[in-house]
């Protein structure tokens, strides 16, 4: 199909590379890490996002060589990002593939970037087709010595089947939760459950898509960890990420 082409194409071409979103701590919004998302850099459609090119490539056999891209180009910048944690996402693809684990363990060796530096992002999708694999490879990571962390969470069908099923460094709160916090809603119910129940299994949590000081307040407020959002930052390239971080007290 056309799109095949064009994503191998872009893959030869180096059409593909990182952006980068800031995470900071709640309390202080002092940068502790960031979030590694893709873009294609297309020649005449120009920077396309991944919500229209990433289901593409899991259909087309392309995923796992985005994949391994991302975490190489993800290691590199954990080397210039002394002291930050690096987040990739992860495709329940790539965690069917029973090498996965080894090779992430390749990649950082490879990069000399310690495995700690490094945060695998899965969905909760990732359990739908073979629990019992992604369970297994997912343990294989930890063992690795990454940190895992469960995206969107609250957006799945069982989500907290989950939890028992693996225990997650981080719980990251799907933004249509935080988006609700400042409206008359249940919203701020849901968010402070989940965070006394990840601080009570030992999780860290991220807010995800705080966009405005009414969100950050009631997210510090019920003592979630991290925010992520364009109040702190849009995602950036590597350059100008720098040049951000750089400008940070
Ligand atoms: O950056 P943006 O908001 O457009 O990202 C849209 C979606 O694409 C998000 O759900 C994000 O998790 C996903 N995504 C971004 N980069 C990658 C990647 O490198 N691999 C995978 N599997 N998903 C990604
Ligand atoms: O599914 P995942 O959490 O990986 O998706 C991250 C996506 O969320 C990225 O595409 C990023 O551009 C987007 N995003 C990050 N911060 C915000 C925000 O404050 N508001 C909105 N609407 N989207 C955001
Ligand atoms: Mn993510
Ligand atoms: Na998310």
């Amino acid at each position: 199909s056309q799109i095949e082409v064009a994503l191998r194409d872009g893959l030869r071409n180096g059409q593909f590379h990182l952006h980068f979103q800031p995470k900071a701590e709640a309390l202080t919004l002092r940068t502790i890490g960031v979030e590694a998302l893709m873009r294609w850099n297309h020649p005449s459609l120009g920077t396309v996002s991944p919500g229209e090119f990433i289901s593409a490539a899991e259909r087309c056999g392309f995923i796992n060589e985005l994949g391994e891209l991302a975490l190489r180009e993800a290691a590199r910048a954990a080397r210039e990002l002394p002291n930050l944690t690096v987040a990739v996402n992860v495709s329940p693809l790539q965690l069917m593939e029973a090498d996965f684990p080894e090779r992430v363990r390749r990649v950082l060796a490879e990069a000399g970037v310690p495995p700690e530096r490094l945060e695998l992002e899965v969905t909760e999708s990732v359990m739908l087709d073979d629990a019992r694999g992604a369970i297994r490879r997912l343990h294989a990571l930890r063992e690795v010595g990454v940190r895992v962390a469960l995206d969107d969470f609250g957006t799945g069908y069982s989500s907290l089947a989950y939890l028992r099923a693996f225990p997650f460094h981080t719980l990251k709160i799907d933004r249509s939760f935080i988006h609700s916090l400042g409206e008359q809603s249940n919203a701020h119910a849901i968010v402070d459950t989940i965070v006394h129940m990840a601080r009570a299994l030992g999780m860290r949590t991220v807010a995800e898509g705080v966009e405005d000081d009414i969100q950050l307040a009631a997210v510090r407020k019920m003592r979630c960890d991290e925010v992520q959002g364009y109040l702190i930052s849009r995602p950036m390239p590597l350059d100008r990420l720098k040049a951000w971080l750089s400008g940070r007290p």
